[in-house]
């Protein structure tokens, strides 16, 4: 595998559950594959799980991290090509990239959108440079417009549950119904959680429903196929799953608006009267999550609730990502 960015990067969804069983069951079983490999973690944002997961992976895998936060531990990296480079950035990422490169085996880079051009942000500007630079395979730890790791980590958690509800004789001979739910959030943040999820569990055996207010419609790209519901509590009805979460404007039905915040309506937030009209639904969410904005204190306390779970699979997704990319090494 030489990139890891679109479900297709993956290839078989069932292969890649089957596998991600067996990685979990026996985490261990590969160290050997990794043994004087060197992956390097580039964070242009902050991070808690993918940092700590996709080291914990290669550490499984028998691999050595390194971890470089751009600007704080290194220079300000420029990132635009053509720039007269007066400014703070005393770095352009044509050098950064192939230095970093050339002590690792494996990149992995976070790089969030920028939210102020989405020419620049939907061409995934940063990403491009990392694969066209590194010469080495590249995963992307939440991009301008994808956050794969996430996405494969959602969709190993809902098999997983979903394969321990019919083992106690439940929702026997049905695909659960997933819905991807917009909620308000005081901060602009990026498409790239919803943008994965939805491309994923488009590819995956699921029903997909999307619900959010006007304006947020994501790119026809990755809602393919799936169903887009705005009202939200029609959307909710008999889900099996919730996933949660806040994006700006994606500029698709209105351009100048793009990486804006639209609506910051709390009648969307999650709460117990949302999740009654569900199937008993598990709730779900990428985290870090904002408690009371997103989803009600109750919801996410309650044993329906399974991010935690959801967080620890981080782990599991990295790890067939990262044991991939070894054996084609
Ligand atoms: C980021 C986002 O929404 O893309 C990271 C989520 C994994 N969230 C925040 O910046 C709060
Ligand atoms: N879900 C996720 O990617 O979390 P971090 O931003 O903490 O890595």
């Amino acid at each position: 595998m030489r990139s890891f960015f679109h479900v297709s990067d993956i290839g078989d969804l069932n292969a890649a559950l089957a596998e991600a069983r067996e990685v979990k069951r026996t985490p261990y079983q590969w160290h050997h594959l990794g043994e004087h490999r060197t992956i390097m973690l580039v964070f242009f944002n902050s991070s808690l799980r993918t940092r700590l997961s996709s080291q914990k992976a290669a550490l499984n895998l028998g691999m050595s991290p390194i971890v470089l936060n751009i600007g704080q531990d290194s220079w300000k990296l420029e990132t635009e090509l053509g720039v007269v480079m007066d400014g703070d950035k005393s770095e352009h990422l044509r050098e950064a990239i192939p230095v970093m490169a050339s002590y690792c085996d494996i990149i992995g880079v976070r790089s969030f959108a920028g939210l102020t051009d989405r020419e620049f942000d939907y061409s995934e500007t940063i990403l491009r440079q990392f694969v066209e630079y590194a010469g080495k395979p590249v995963i992307s730890l939440e991009s301008a417009t994808v956050h794969p790791c996430q996405a494969f980590a959602d969709l190993i958690t809902i098999d997983e549950y979903w394969r321990a509800d019919q083992a106690q004789g439940l929702n026997i001979g049905r695909r659960p119904k997933v819905v991807l739910t917009w909620a308000p959030h005081p901060r602009a943040l990026p498409q790239a959680v919803p943008n994965s999820f939805a491309e994923w569990m488009n590819a995956a055996d699921v029903d997909l429903v999307i619900t959010h207010p006007e304006g947020y419609e994501l790119d026809p790209l990755f809602v393919g196929k799936a169903q887009v519901e705005y009202d939200q509590m029609k959307a909710l009805q008999d889900a099996d799953f919730v996933y949660a979460k806040n994006w700006s404007c994606p500029g698709v039905t209105c351009p100048q608006d793009y990486g804006k915040i639209l609506s910051k309506d709390t009648s969307w937030t999650i709460d117990d009267w949302h999740m009654a009209v569900t199937n008993n639904a598990r709730f779900m969410h990428c985290l870090p999550v904002r408690r009371n904005m997103i989803v009600s204190d109750s919801v996410i306390d309650s044993p329906r609730s399974i991010v935690i779970p959801e967080a620890a699979n981080r782990v599991v997704s990295a790890q067939v990502v990262m044991k991939r990319m070894l054996e084609s090494l």
